[in-house]
């Protein structure tokens, strides 16, 4: 039998603040803040369970580069369980946990192997076959630089040779561009798997040779939607089968209620209350937007009577007490309450604002994306938080420019 079974994951994040939520009820908060500690155990109960050949783990160990002496701790326990089953471990530090870091060592159990600071080799025996890893940790924060350079070309093909690395592909300004490589830049070592981290949703690159990335254990926030977890590969010199791990604590998500034909608060509430209520049987605790369509004249006549930050708490209160819990993060509505017919100032600076390239906006939110102790905290713009804004601006528009109007007329 000449196949290899590990897991590759990456991304855990652990001790991850979760600094954007607020509202929350302390108890949901706080069930929040486990969650990637949650998501870690799961993945290692399920690699104690079924005992794969080895683990690899793709940088972002840890969420801060101070690497939180509770992450550490809780991170060294899983690896002394792994440990106690023989369960070999190679991992890599990325841009979150970079070896420059300032932070109190913990010393991890001998079955981990830690990647240098610069590309190297290890190798490894499964049931007599050999099996080599490359790759390395970032030295400092940020790798701008490409390293698929320094990856060895495969040169015999018995072995089976697993590249690891931590970065984005070359000219992707989506994402903050780390080690960046090109999809043949790859294919061109020969190897048999590229487990990459640093994105963070899962996603196959290309399929022969596999270039995966896992995506991270657990969401982090909206932008990190839908179920998390790592893949087990079982991996040949000719094939690799593929099993998704669920382990999210916390689901990130979104949903869409529709209203036709209600006339009364109780009714748009419950209808509310249902939607979240059959996600989260489906989902289990759960960090909503919610999104109201097919809202009919009649609906949007009696919603447009109370603020939406009221609805907001309305719901919030609502669903307290629901176990597992569901969180409305944002509700907003796919066509808007209040006229804007005839309100040609509104138009015309929505005309605009919608012109705009992901460029223009980029100078735009210069001043916040290029100052020099804001930056760092941001994760780069998305074209969903281009919407998003896009959406606050018509919103903050047709809440106050009446006033102006007033004024005016
Ligand atoms: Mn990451």
């Amino acid at each position: 039998m000449s196949t290899i079974r590990f897991i590759h994951t990456a991304d855990l994040h652990l001790d991850s603040p979760f600094k954007g939520m607020t509202g929350l009820p302390p108890a949901r908060l706080n069930e929040l803040r486990e969650s990637t500690f949650t998501a870690f155990s799961r993945f290692i109960d399920y690699a104690v369970e079924t005992s794969p050949d080895f683990i690899v783990i793709v940088g972002d160990i840890y969420d801060g580069e101070d690497r939180s002496l509770r992450a550490q701790r809780k991170f060294r326990e899983g690896m002394e369980r792994l440990h106690e089953v023989g369960i070999p471990v190679y991992i890599t530090y990325g841009n979150h946990d970079h070896l420059s870091g300032n932070w109190v060592r913990f010393e991890l159990p001998p079955n981990v192997h830690e990647f240098a600071g610069s590309v190297e080799e290890v190798s490894l025996t499964v049931r007599g076959m050999d099996v080599v890893l490359h790759g390395f940790s970032y030295p400092n924060r940020q790798v701008r630089e490409e390293m698929v350079s320094h990856y060895p070309t495969a040169l015999d093909n018995q072995s089976f040779h697993i590249g690891l690395l931590h970065g984005s592909i070359a000219g992707n300004d989506t994402h903050a561009v780390y080690s960046p490589f090109t999809i043949e830049e790859l294919q061109s070592k020969h190897y048999d798997y590229w487990a990459l981290g640093h994105i963070h949703l899962r996603q196959k690159l290309s399929e022969n040779p596999p270039i995966v990335y896992s995506g991270n254990l657990q969401g982090r926030h909206r932008n990190e939607s839908g179920e998390k977890g790592f893949y087990e590969v079982e991996l040949s010199k000719t094939d690799a089968i593929f099993s998704f791990v669920p382990t999210s604590a916390v689901h990130f998500g979104k949903i869409q209620v529709p209203c036709v034909n209600i006339r009364h608060a109780n009714e748009w509430l419950a209808a509310c209350e249902d939607a979240l209520l059959s996600f989260a049987s489906q989902h289990g605790p759960s960090v909503v937007d919610v999104e109201i369509i097919t809202l009919d004249d009649g609906t949007a006549t009696f919603i447009a009577q109370t603020a939406e930050d009221i609805w907001l708490d309305a719901i919030r209160e609502m669903m307290e007490g629901y176990d597992p819990f569901v969180w409305v993060q944002r509700l907003t509505f796919s066509n808007n309450l209040h006229h804007k017919e005839n309100n040609a100032l509104v138009e015309s600076v929505l005309g605009q604002v919608d012109s705009w390239s992901a460029d223009e906006w980029k100078r735009v939110l210069g001043d916040l994306y290029q100052h020099v102790r804001t930056a760092r905290y941001l994760d780069p713009l998305t074209e969903e938080d281009i919407d998003d804004l896009r959406k606050d601006v018509e919103k903050l528009l047709l809440n106050e420019l009446p006033t102006v109007q007033e004024v005016s007329q």
